[in-house]
């Protein structure tokens, strides 16, 4: 299994002034750097890719679903802005070979309200709409969607591995599949490692981070029996930390982390990356 971080466990936006990130990663060991886009524009991507390569760290994109990024919004313009963001960053996932393209792809994080039966079955309609047009690119490309769900502070359209189930299996392709955030699941799942057998071949991405958000292991979650899940379902797929160790101007309002989680973001990296790798490879 191949372990991993996110750009965002120490910036916000990831950006060229920010290489030295994947310098860090691999000194402590990882295998791969998960690149947060937030704006494309700030990345030399060519450049990225030489010093990706140099190292031999793999890459795995993730997306940064802020208000105007919305493939469920009401307004159109919203939702298109929404696929094209996606299809930018399946472009990028494709030119880095990254397997998958994660997120919460159907909405925008943070976006919580109380809205009518009515308005709920329209905003999912939309959002299977833009999916399905994402998935034909997907396809085209080889790369993967990784369709996230968000505990309920952060979304009210998917917040279970079964609502997550449901949107995938309807669309049913497979470029359209799950990503697992360890963290959302604590609050919303009943059992992770029963929903990580229930999700089987459907999950491609994990996020592994501690109930807190904080260094994992160092927290509650049942780590042996997500261990021992993923081993029974036989998971493929990538164990990336992602937590925030700068406010994301997308995400930090919806993310509420609004104190220090570990003693620096280096040092988070480093433990974390050392449970890991003893938790979930070293006996394999
Ligand atoms: C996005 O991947 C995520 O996990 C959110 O919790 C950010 O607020």
């Amino acid at each position: 299994m191949h372990i991993g971080i996110s750009t965002f466990v120490w910036v916000s936006p990831f950006s060229t002034a920010s290489f030295d990130i994947l310098h860090k990663a691999k000194d402590i060991g990882y295998d791969v750097i998960e690149i947060a886009v937030e704006d494309r524009d700030l990345i030399d991507w060519v450049a990225l890719k030489k010093v990706s390569r140099e190292l031999g760290l793999n890459v795995t994109v993730s997306g940064a679903f802020g208000m105007d990024r919305d493939i469920s919004s009401e307004r159109s313009e919203i939702r298109a802005n929404g696929l094209s963001y996606i299809i930018d960053c399946l472009e990028i996932a494709n030119d880095f070979e990254s397997p998958v393209f994660g997120g919460p792809l159907y909405s925008a994080v943070g976006k919580t309200r109380l809205v009518s039966a009515e308005q709920k079955v329209q905003e999912r309609e939309w959002c299977q709409e833009n999916l399905y047009q994402a998935i034909r690119r997907a396809e085209r490309l080889g790369v993967t969607l990784a369709l996230e769900p968000l505990n309920r502070f952060e979304t009210d359209m998917v917040n279970t591995v079964d609502q997550a189930i449901a949107i995938v299996d309807e669309l049913d392709s497979p470029f359209l599949k799950i990503l697992l955030d360890t963290f959302h699941s604590n609050i919303e799942e009943k059992n992770i490692p029963a929903s990580i057998v229930k999700l089987g071949d459907r999950l491609v991405h994990i996020q592994a981070n501690e109930n807190d958000r904080g260094t994992p292991g160092t927290g509650h979650l049942d780590w042996l029996g997500i261990r021992d899940a993923l081993r029974s379902i036989d998971y493929g797929g990538s164990l990336v930390i992602e937590t925030f160790g700068a406010p994301s101007k997308e995400l930090a309002r919806a993310a509420s982390i609004w104190r220090p989680l570990a003693n620096s973001a280096d040092e988070l990296a480093a433990e974390g990356f050392a449970f890991l790798k003893k938790t979930f490879v070293d006996d394999e």
